[in-house]
């Protein structure tokens, strides 16, 4: 009874609300007088950015509610360890994920010799971000960094910047900017790159003189094993390892920083030590706590390498996430390859 009134009273609250978003969805304000989008334009003028073409764009750009409230709770902040894992770790996303490597095979073993990169962990990253390229986001990109940009004042200085690298880019790659689509954030294609990415470290990886990393998986792939090789990704060193703790651990060693800030051997002789040895002593690494709502937390220690995963997206979450679904991926592969 009480859950029948309850799921009523949801559908009345649903249908006023849906009614009275109609009117402001069908007349979506757009940027053409806004006061920070007029300075930008003056901004990119002074760069020498055509004015009336640049105008006729961004009074195209139109302001997405639903990228406010994305943009104010990422999942990285909202989950748990036990709660965002579900997210990433599903079995699905692990046989996609092994079917992309046998698809893209030659591509993936090539881009892991060239760049140095681990051949899962390039896949699982694309794993993560758009499932394989089947999720590569459908907002038109220039709605995403104007909203951001204008309307979002606590990173308005980074989208607004990403705004900028926008239209070097639609300039330099002869992109459309009405067409091209991609996140909340504005990130594009198969391994979710934001336009200053796109320009710094995507490579046209087979030759057909076109950067294309949002609907060419050998350009995407090989993008994203640079990107990896540019931030340091060591060839051959471990990621991260479930690690012992003492009884008597200050919680203040987690760390909330993402840099790796002691050596292993510094960590042994706080009482931290890896559950599989590592044989690298001399390698710094960073303590994490990953908890969950029904069983007792883990403590991990990222190395050099999981800093590397969380230049693509600054969170322990993701980072964990995409190692443990590399480690899944490939520990699969290798039983289906022989
Ligand atoms: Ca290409």
């Amino acid at each position: 009874m009480k859950f029948s009134v309850r799921s009523s009273l949801r559908g009345l609250i649903a249908s006023a609300f849906a009614f009275a978003l109609l009117p402001a969805a069908a007349a979506d304000p757009n940027y053409a007088e806004h006061p920070e989008a007029k300075a930008f334009v003056d901004r990119m003028v002074a760069e020498g950015f055509e004015r009336k073409s640049l105008e006729a764009l961004i009074a195209e750009a139109e302001r997405k509610e639903s990228i406010l409230t994305a943009i104010a709770r990422p999942a990285e902040k909202r989950l748990n360890w036990g709660e965002y894992r579900q997210i990433f770790l599903g079995q699905s996303r692990i046989d996609q994920g092994v079917a992309f490597w046998n698809e893209h095979r030659d591509t993936v073993g090539r881009a892991s010799r060239h760049f140095g990169v681990a051949p899962e962990v390039i896949v699982a990253i694309i794993g993560v971000e758009t499932r394989y390229g089947r999720n590569a986001g459908s907002y038109r990109v220039i709605d995403a960094l104007a909203t951001l940009a204008f309307d979002y004042p606590p990173r308005s200085k980074f989208f607004g910047g990403q705004l900028r690298e926008l239209l070097y880019l639609l300039r330099e790659e002869k992109l459309s900017p009405l067409s091209l689509t991609g996140s909340y954030a504005g990130a594009m294609g198969y391994g979710q790159f934001i336009p200053s990415s796109y320009r710094n470290y995507a490579v046209d990886f087979d030759d057909d003189g076109v950067r294309d990393i949002l609907s060419n998986p050998v350009d995407a792939i090989g993008s994203v094993a640079n990107y990896f090789a540019r931030h340091h990704w060591q060839e051959g060193q471990p990621v991260a390892v479930p690690a012992q703790v003492p009884a008597d651990l200050d919680d203040d060693r987690v760390s909330t920083k993402l840099k790796p800030e002691l050596t292993l051997e510094q960590w042994k002789a706080l009482g931290v030590t890896p559950r599989t040895p590592l044989g690298a002593d001399e390698q710094k690494a960073t303590l994490m706590k990953l908890e969950f709502d029904d069983r007792p937390a883990e403590y991990w220690l990222g190395l050099e390498n999981f800093y590397v995963i969380t230049r693509y997206n600054r969170s322990h979450l993701y980072a964990m996430a995409v190692y443990q679904l590399s480690e899944a991926i490939r520990e699969q592969w290798q039983r289906e390859n022989g």
